[in-house]
């Protein structure tokens, strides 16, 4: 490994440690290196606040003369929430910079050519692919104005995800599900279930994580009719997050009326010719609530129509050492495609351990 990509790596592993913190903007870590050696570190903490170089600058105080600063995104090269971050590596008398990616945001980008005029020496290359991924949703937002969607599933290796009963407790272990807090609730603007996974499940959709501390993500659930039970935990469990009910259109106020006096937000969404909520123009409407990022965690319709909807920009399934068989409840419901040459395709497979169970990733692809 090359010294560019070590150094980088640690401003990516920086990064990620303001997950949760900065939507709608990026995850970014910088490193500042003299000789060598890791004389300041930083990285975004949250959405508002000094960006990644401001810190790592401040860190290395002094020792920043002459030294190269390793950031995970163009710096910055205007006044937004605050002064372009390319001024305070040239005030910090950097001598060399390098970037993993270019900033996708047109309002900020500029940054190289900058630094560039200004005589520092600016390299890229090396941890690009793993900088576009980490901010996914961020770039995605910027490229199409829509959410950036991951769909999470836990099973067992024969594709169930309850008893026929309907018993789910639990399929996977507290490994897995602990990753999930971690990765992905506490990460992703908002989470959406469906309104039999509340009635089955009752779930709260909070991020609980071990040491405390956790970030909730906005709670989505998709009731047509709003026929959900007003004792729902997603109703009444406190977080530091809303509860939004998407609903059908021309649902009258007198039944929205007792999820409002208990704090819920309602969105009202058009139908596909289903009759079910159609996730393709429910997107947009996510979007204009200030939702770049979204995990999808079931059930079984909610996942197979966002599927086939094509929204999904992920996909995170679990496999738990099981085997259920019979009449199991599976992971998607309703009919899939006549032929074989119609399924799903998807790219960039990795395949993870998480405890005793094993977490598969992909990316649907695009038709
Ligand atoms: C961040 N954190 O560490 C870096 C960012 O409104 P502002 O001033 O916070 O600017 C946000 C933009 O600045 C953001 O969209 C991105 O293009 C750029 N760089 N942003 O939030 C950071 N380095
Ligand atoms: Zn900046």
């Amino acid at each position: 490994m090359s010294d560019d990509v070590f150094f980088m790596e640690r401003a990516l592993e920086l990064a990620l440690k303001g997950s949760g913190r900065t939507s709608p903007n990026p995850l970014v870590g910088a490193v500042v290196v003299r000789n060598g050696e890791i004389v300041g570190e930083g990285w975004h903490m949250a959405y508002g606040g000094p960006h990644a170089e401001v810190h790592a600058l401040k860190a290395a105080g002094a020792a920043a003369e002459g030294a190269t600063i390793y950031v995970t995104l163009e710096p910055c090269n205007h006044y937004g929430k605050t002064p372009p971050c390319t001024q305070a590596v040239l005030d910090a008398g950097i001598r060399r910079v390098v970037i993993a990616m270019e900033d996708p945001n047109p309002k900020a980008a500029g940054g190289m050519d900058r630094l560039r005029s200004a005589g520092v020496a600016v390299d890229t290359g090396g941890c690009e692919d793993k900088a576009r991924k980490l901010n996914a949703p961020f770039i995605k937002k910027l490229e199409t104005g829509l959410p950036w969607v991951v769909l999470k599933c836990a099973m067992t290796l024969d594709g169930r995800v309850a008893t026929r009963s309907g018993d789910s407790k639990w399929v996977t272990g507290p490994e897995s599900r602990q990753w999930c807090h971690r990765h992905l609730r506490q990460r992703l603007d908002a989470i959406l279930v469906g309104s039999a996974t509340v009635r089955a499940d009752d779930p709260s959709l909070t991020c609980r994580l071990p040491e405390g501390g956790g970030r909730d993500p906005l709670r989505i659930v998709l009731a047509s009719n709003l026929d959900l039970p007003t004792e729902a935990s997603v109703l009444r469990q406190k977080s530091d997050s809303a509860t939004l009910l998407v609903c059908a259109g021309g649902v009258p106020e007198s039944r929205k009326q007792p999820f409002y006096d208990m704090g819920a937000r309602i969105l009202e969404a058009p139908s596909g010719s289903d009759g079910r909520l159609d996730f393709k123009a429910l997107m947009p409407l996510l979007a204009e609530q200030g939702i770049q990022s979204l995990l999808i965690e079931g059930g079984g319709r909610v996942a197979a129509s966002a599927l086939k909807s094509g929204v999904v920009d992920k996909v995170v399934f679990f496999y738990a050492p099981k085997i259920l068989g019979g009449d199991g409840i599976p992971v998607l419901d309703g009919p899939g495609p006549e032929r074989m040459a119609q399924c799903m395709r998807l790219s960039g497979m990795e395949v993870f351990s998480c405890g005793d169970d094993i977490r598969v990733e992909g990316y649907p692809d695009k038709v």
